[in-house]
């Protein structure tokens, strides 16, 4: 394992902090408000959300890791969206690419190191709500971690009560009127499920089931961010139809939906 590998999993805070000050000599901004996570599908919305200042490789940061899903680009953008300085990362690290928990959380906190109050993470998931066609733009309002791992260490307890913010769930509806909530499961992956575990999933109050986003939500909590979780269902969870579910299939809905995405957010940021 090299140095660099060596820092993020014995001190990931310092990891953090060291890719914050990168950032911030490549972008030559002190501080930056508002960090963005965009998930599957999501990233046609990057091209909408704001005005990118700076586009870079999300490795020319230190610890970051080259992307392994197509779909998820590997880049990070500085974008300015009306007066709020927005860190956009299309793409993210997922549990199952077996880097570890730091490397899951490392765009949180370096986000965190450089001065973002609110993440907002965003994700393509399978929905659970037959009602929620493919497309359906729907707010996180709470979690189920089935992954066994956590981005925490030590025994610090932590509070993750409201850890999808009420407040930004209220602001979201204000512009989009009528946006549904439900709860998110996240899953190691990077199988799908099968159709028994969304119906136990189904039987514990799932509504959405992914691969992302809650230990990302539990890093950003302790960090003190606020947090808004958006999903876009992207297809209906294993067995609700009898089709397989395909991973372009996944990419082309995300897609189609994914500029109508990227106002919402220049919407929601703006009014922050
Ligand atoms: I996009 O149906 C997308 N990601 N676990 N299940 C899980 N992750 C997903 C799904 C899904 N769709």
């Amino acid at each position: 394992m090299s140095d660099a590998v060596d820092l993020l999993q014995s001190d990931p805070a310092a990891a953090a902090v060291a890719a914050a000050a990168e950032l911030a000599r490549i972008t030559g901004v002190e501080n930056h408000d508002v960090a963005v996570v965009l998930g599957s599908g999501w990233l046609p919305a990057a091209d909408v959300v704001g005005t990118t200042v700076i586009d870079i490789p999300v490795t020319d940061l230190p610890y970051f890791a080259p992307p392994v899903v197509e779909g998820h680009a590997g880049r990070l953008r500085s974008t300015q969206i009306g007066d709020t300085r927005t860190l956009v990362f299309l793409g993210r690290t997922h549990l199952y690419e077996g880097r570890g928990v730091e490397a899951v959380a490392h765009a949180v906190r370096t986000a965190a190191a450089a001065g973002c109050r609110v993440v907002v993470l965003t994700n393509g998931c399978g929905g659970l709500n037959p009602s929620w066609s493919p497309g359906t733009p729907v707010l996180i309002s709470d979690h189920i971690n089935f992954t066994n791992a956590s981005p925490l260490r030590g025994g610090a307890f932590l509070d993750l009560t409201d850890l999808y913010s009420t407040r930004l769930r209220e602001l979201c509806r204000q512009v989009q009127p009528g946006m549904p909530e439900g709860v998110y499961a996240q899953f190691r992956g990077p199988q799908y499920e099968t159709p028994a575990e969304i119906r136990m999933a189904r039987v514990l109050g799932v509504d959405l089931v992914g691969m992302s986003t809650t230990l990302e939500a539990i890093a950003a909590r302790e960090a003190g961010m606020e947090v808004l979780g958006i999903s876009l269902v992207t297809n209906f969870a294993a067995g609700m139809t009898g089709a397989p579910l395909d991973h372009q299939d996944v990419l082309d809905t995300g897609h189609a939906a994914a500029h109508h995405m990227g106002v919402l957010l220049r919407e929601v940021i703006s009014n922050l």
